[in-house]
């Protein structure tokens, strides 16, 4: 009985059974709604906008430290919201695209959708090199408003905890706690008489969202100037990598 009032569009994950489970459900869900919501309100401060770009934040600290929301929207036309996550979550493409590491490991493969994975940072000067341990899930949403839409696509990554490493056994790094969302969603422009879709119908609504604890001391100023500079750097890059990569490439929904 129960299967069978489960909504068939409910994806199933095969990391139903890992511990973390629950916690990558929820917070997943709770990352889908945050980015759903706008950033009206007066709330959100733009601070860089490139294009169809816009990146927003909010100042805040906890216990001393720069905690800074951020939250960007971007379309980019030709690709589809799979393909923006798929580029995003796999690990074979990480360091074609993300400029801040200089290493990265992943440290478990729970799932083909849920990986754990290490990362170390490039330092910024004056404050203490970092690194990240996350986990990383990737899954289609389900439309609420159009059920038999499977146009949306997440990747949420999260801080945790892994016993091949533990925080501060390596004296050298300062771990930084994250949640990250990457949300998309394809919009398709239906082709003429019933032809063939093709890249140029396609475009992909993009939101980002970002609060990244730095776990330890470092100077607010030279921190928000890092973002300020390396957020739109990432998304700029991120998304003409994929673009590239797609161009001739079938599309993949
Ligand atoms: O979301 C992004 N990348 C994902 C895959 O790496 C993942 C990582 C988030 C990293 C959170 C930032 C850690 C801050 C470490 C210090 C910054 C170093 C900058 C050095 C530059 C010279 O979710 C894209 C993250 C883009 C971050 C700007």
């Amino acid at each position: 009985e129960r299967l069978k009032s489960m909504p068939v569009s409910v994806p199933r994950s095969q990391a139903q059974s890992h511990v973390l489970w629950p916690e990558i459900d929820r917070i997943t869900a709770e990352q889908l709604h945050y980015a759903r919501q706008g950033v009206g309100e007066g709330v959100w401060e733009l601070f860089a906008e490139d294009g169809e770009m816009r990146m927003y934040k909010r100042e805040e600290e906890v216990n001393g430290l720069v905690v800074d929301p951020l939250k960007a929207v971007h379309t980019v036309k030709g690709v589809t919201g799979f393909e923006m996550c798929h580029y995003f979550f796999s690990p074979d493409y990480r360091l074609d695209w993300e400029t801040t590491i200089e290493q990265m490991k992943v440290l478990e493969k729970v799932s083909d959708d849920t990986m754990i994975f290490l990362q170390i940072h490039k330092r910024v000067w004056p404050a203490s090199q970092r690194d990240a341990l996350f986990w990383s899930h990737l899954r289609q949403v389900p439309d609420s408003r159009d059920p038999d839409a499977q146009n949306i696509w997440i990747v949420c990554n999260h801080s945790t905890e892994h016993h091949s490493a533990p925080e501060k056994s390596n004296g050298k790094y300062i771990r930084v706690f994250l949640t990250v969302a990457l949300v998309c969603q394809t919009m398709i422009e239906p082709p003429k008489n019933g032809a063939q879709i093709t890249r140029d119908d396609l475009t992909c609504k993009i939101t980002y969202c970002s609060v990244v604890n730095p776990g330890g001391w470092a100077p607010a100023s030279v921190l928000r100037a890092v973002y300020k500079r390396e957020y739109p750097k990432f998304l700029k890059k991120f998304t003409h990598y994929v673009y590239d990569q797609c161009k001739n490439k079938p599309i993949r929904f």
